[in-house]
């Protein structure tokens, strides 16, 4: 069990980490997930399937969160992660960033 959270009955059935994440609400605090994960969360948000997370992909799972502001919350993240400026997440070096920023802003605890 990757989160810190007791293990729901319905674990075993094949739900996967993520759907348990997109479950929670990120106000009941820190959410915990492997840097795995948070890639698959990432792939997640890949709406059109180009590798690469843009502004609007990423601003679509935040609210998926059940996040507000997240047209804020998406530039402010945006303007730290995207080292190239291409308007997406692309790189490792940028996904690092994006981890960074959402353990400190987000809740969201990569180990
Ligand atoms: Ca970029």
């Amino acid at each position: 069990m990757p989160f810190n959270a007791p293990a729901p009955a319905h674990s075993r059935s094949g739900v996967t980490p993520i759907k348990l994440l997109e479950r929670r609400s990120i106000d009941r605090g820190k959410m915990q997930m492997t840097r795995e994960e948070f890639k698959k969360w990432l792939e997640s948000m890949d709406g059109d399937g180009d590798g690469q997370v843009s502004k609007s992909e990423l601003r679509a799972a935040l609210k998926g969160l059940g996040m507000h502001f997240t047209r804020w919350k998406t530039w402010r993240a945006m303007s730290r992660a995207d080292l190239n400026h291409n308007k997406k997440v692309d790189s490792e070096q940028e996904i690092d960033e994006l981890i960074k920023y959402a353990a400190i802003h987000w809740g969201i605890l990569v180990v």
